[in-house]
């Protein structure tokens, strides 16, 4: 019988004529064939977009060869495998990303071309996928990326959001939202599984049953809904391994048809079956107001849910016994978002596959690691423990008999310290009951890390400091990295190749220390000649866009000063604005002569504010608001523009930080996690302006504080200037400034008024005053330094050559040895 299946095998595979073939001409022909057969458009006429989607569709089928052949070379293997949970995943765009990875960007050129399209048009046509909020959700595309690459056998899993991150539009200065349904156009990249469904349960109660003469817990549930999973090809760079991003779709459950089955309520139930879909309708803007609500708590469980069942299954096909779960599985909860798995997998270990609790808990404790990307205590997660008990009565009973048992031992461990047990309880007592996730996180899993190394300090003095006390050894911190795949070899190509005609190899873009290759030439004039060049072209395409986009033209021989980011009042985009408005007060008050001598600038801001952050929303408004005068300002002229740059995404990102000059990460120390943007601009050779919180301690580590301009507080002496409150300093600029905001010079002063008073003395919880002084300091230092072109392009081509050890690749191997104990698995060409 097995010979018969060999050569059924043998047989179709001979039809299937071998694997497609990737020279121009049967690129060229597989185009034309999706144009007629897949988008059914004549293939005498169809648009740049037709064009897009069919040849997106060849690369897909090239995608999902290798994505066949690693699944199965990884199941053969049978090797221990990492589950990558995470409730957003920022990928953009899939097109460029992808023909690189394969290594065929060449011949679809040649192909496009011969068909007379070019490339880098149609890559033009496709939308981003932006099924998360910002820095932690693109981290995980990074990492995603990475862990193909690096031949790691993992999944991602994640929710398939009908809405991703709203668009910002823009009107008179103010931000609106609007839905981003981004399936309008169908997403070639994904691939529907129909017959990959699980029945995910809500609401209901719990009943006792005697089975085999032992009681077991049951739940009953009120509501069920069908989970259909959506996959996503990730392809490695160099390797053929490519990985599954399985998203999951909520869809009506045959249960409800029944309802109407006994009901007769035809209609009613099937317009009640719409209401399963929402569930994974829409993502949440970060923005700490949907903290409690019912459908956030639905989509956390939903997507928890259909991956365990998906999980345990694929484990049970492969494997006899749950003891071997621990080597064979690794569960990474990415923040605290998704932790509700630890409920999850108790409960089926215990109430499906009867095993006893306390063996169940060994086997749950030995899976699990944790990454935590918050760093204040107030802004952790927390579910309010009534909604928790009506939506899953059963991970209720299981999260207080953890928290019973946890308290006990701790009680052993510390005595009877009620402050610090009541700190550490996973369940928060009060007026509202809460659900701690991230002492629930902490307590199940063998490693919690931080994002940066001052990350982790802060974990450890501060935010998680019992617990620290408690397991010093969980600790850690994987200091985050970005793909040097997108973000140099997508995004600025002609970087790319400069990298690669000096250092005679491409081969950093799988090791990316190598860059360090690039200090051999930090003297060469003629290198430099060519970096200059292309930074120039860079700026160019940047100009051209900001000029379609807001009719502004810029010079290209201004500096391009840029911070881009979500909009936060940590991350002090209001010090980036007043530093601005600062620069045209002392312009407008010097001399015709002293002028020829100023710097030109194109301030470049770009960033969401989330739709409840009313202060966010005011800064996107001064920001617009102060750019109106300035850039109508004919006496001003080149010497200083402002420009927001609208709808800030990851394709706006590729555009706008290769045409950098100057970057800026102004967060007030000990706020930002970690921070991966400045990692992007180091990457791409722009210099930083910086304060010394997240990541760039790391940064200064590596490229020494002479190649960036560093201001403001340090992280330890923070808490002492807060508390000098009103008595601290502060410069009369910056009072000046405030004054000019508060008095109506650029208008909207009643608007205003409230963002100027969180800035005031005495009421300035991130220290803008302070730091005032020290930003302006750096601000000339950066001045001064871009006027020596000569030591700029040093400083730039250091920042390069130092940028190795930010890309994820670094990050992820540091977690598969360390964490998730998994080995690469190589799938052969
Ligand atoms: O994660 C960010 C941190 O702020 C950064 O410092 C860090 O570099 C990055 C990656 O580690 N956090 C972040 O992006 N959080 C969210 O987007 C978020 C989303 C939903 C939510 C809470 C936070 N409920």
């Amino acid at each position: 019988e097995l010979g018969e299946r060999r050569a059924k095998a043998e047989r179709m595979f001979s039809l299937m004529d071998g694997f497609l073939k990737n020279d121009p001409l049967s690129l060229q022909k597989d185009i034309l064939h999706h144009v007629e057969y897949t988008v059914a458009r004549s293939r005498f006429s169809f648009d740049d977009f037709e064009a897009y989607q069919a040849l997106s569709h060849s690369v897909r089928d090239r995608l999902i060869e290798r994505w066949h052949d690693t699944h199965i070379y990884v199941k053969r293997t049978k090797s221990k495998r990492l589950y990558f949970l995470s409730l957003e995943f920022l990928m953009g765009r899939s097109l460029s990303n992808s023909v690189i990875n394969l290594g065929i960007q060449d011949q679809y050129a040649e192909a496009l071309s011969q068909l007379g399209f070019e490339f880098e048009v149609l890559a033009e046509q496709e939308g981003d996928a932006a099924l998360g909020n910002g820095g932690l959700a693109r981290l995980s595309a990074c990492q995603m990326d990475s862990l193909a690459t690096l031949d790691y056998p993992a999944w991602g899993y994640g929710l398939r959001y009908e809405y991703g991150l709203f668009r910002q539009v823009i009107v008179d200065g103010f931000q609106h939202e609007q839905p981003d349904y981004w399936l309008n156009f169908g997403n070639p990249w994904e691939i529907e599984r129909i017959h990959v469904t699980y029945e995910v349960k809500f609401y209901g109660t719990v009943e006792e049953v005697d089975m085999n003469g032992e009681r077991h817990k049951v739940w009953i549930p009120g509501e069920t809904v069908e989970a259909v999973a959506y996959d996503n090809p990730i392809p490695g760079y160099g390797t053929r391994n490519t990985i599954n991003l399985r998203l999951w779709a909520a869809k009506p459950s045959n249960q409800f048809d029944l309802e109407a089955y006994n009901t007769g309520d035809y209609i009613n139930s099937v317009v009640n079956r719409q209401r399963a879909e929402t569930i994974s309708n829409v993502l949440y803007p970060d923005d700490r107001s949907h903290q409690g609500k019912e459908l956030r708590l639905k989509q956390q469980y939903f997507f928890v849910s259909a991956s365990l069942q998906d999980i345990v299954r694929r484990f049970k096909e492969e494997h006899n016994s749950f003891d071997e779960l621990p080597d064979k599985v690794a569960l990474h909860l990415n923040d605290t978002h998704p932790s509700l798995s630890i409920a999850e997998i108790m409960r089926i270990l215990v109430d499906e596959e009867h095993l006893g609790w306390n063996k169940a808990w060994d086997i749950v404790c030995k899976i699990f690691s944790f990454t935590t990307h918050t760093v204040v205590a107030g802004g952790l997660e927390k579910i309010p423990v009534d909604l928790l008990g009506s939506l899953l009565p059963r991970h209720l009973q299981i999260l207080y008999e953890i928290n019973f048992n946890f308290m006990e031992e701790l009680k052993k461990r510390i005595g009877l310290d009620y402050n610090r047990l009541s700190r550490m309880s996973i369940v928060e007592e009060g007026a509202v009951k809460n659900i701690r996730m991230a002492n629930l996180a902490i307590v199940c899993s063998h490693t919690v890390n931080g994002v940066s190394k001052l990350h982790l300090d802060t974990l450890k003095t501060r935010t998680f400091k019992d617990f620290y006390e408690l397991w010093p050894e969980k600790f850690q911190y994987k200091t985050n990295g970005v793909t040097q795949r997108r973000w140099i070899v997508v995004s600025n190509p002609s970087l790319c190749a400069l990298i690669s005609k000096w250092l005679g190899t491409e081969a950093w873009i799988r090791n990316a220390d190598l860059l360090a290759g690039l200090r051999d030439h930090v003297d060469n004039t003629d290198f430099h000649q060519e970096w200059k060049m292309v930074k120039k072209v860079n700026k160019m395409r940047l100009a051209e866009y900001i000029e379609t986009m807001s009719g502004l033209k810029v010079s290209l021989d201004a500096m391009f000063d840029v911070q881009v980011k979500r909009i936060h009042e940590y991350k002090r985009q209001l010090l980036n604005i007043f530093g601005i408005i600062h620069r045209y007060d002392c312009l407008k008050n010097m001399d015709k002569n002293d002028r020829r001598k100023v710097v030109p600038r194109v301030c470049i801001i770009g960033g969401k504010a989330a739709p409840g952050y009313e202060i966010a929303k005011k800064i996107i408004k001064l920001c617009h608001a102060v750019a109106e005068k300035i850039n109508n300002d004919t006496d001003i002229g080149d010497l200083l523009k402002l420009v927001f740059i609208p709808d800030y995404n990851v394709s706006v990102a590729e555009l706008v930080i290769p045409g950098a000059d100057l970057s800026q990460h102004l967060s007030t120390a000990g706020h930002e996690a970690s921070g991966t943007g400045s990692m992007k601009f180091l990457m791409n050779g722009c210099l930083l302006l910086a304060t010394t919180d997240g990541s760039t301690v790391e940064i200064i580590e590596e490229i020494g504080s002479e190649n960036l301009f560093l201001f403001g507080a340090k992280v330890h002496e923070v808490a002492e200037l807060r508390e000098k409150g009103s008595t601290l300093k502060i410069p009369l600029q910056f009072a000046r400034v405030l004054r000019m905001v508060r008095d109506g010079y650029f208008g909207y002063e009643d608007y205003f008024k409230s963002l100027c008073d969180t800035v005031e003395v005495g009421n300035d919880f991130y220290l803008l005053g302070h730091d005032f002084g020290s930003y302006v300091e750096a601000q000339a230092a950066a001045d001064k330094a871009f006027v020596e072109p000569e030591k700029w392009i040093k400083m730039s081509i250091l920042s390069v050559a130092g940028s190795g050890i930010f890309s994820s690749d670094r990050t992820i191997q540091e977690y598969a040895e360390r964490t998730w104990k998994i080995d690469p698995c190589r799938c052969p060409l």
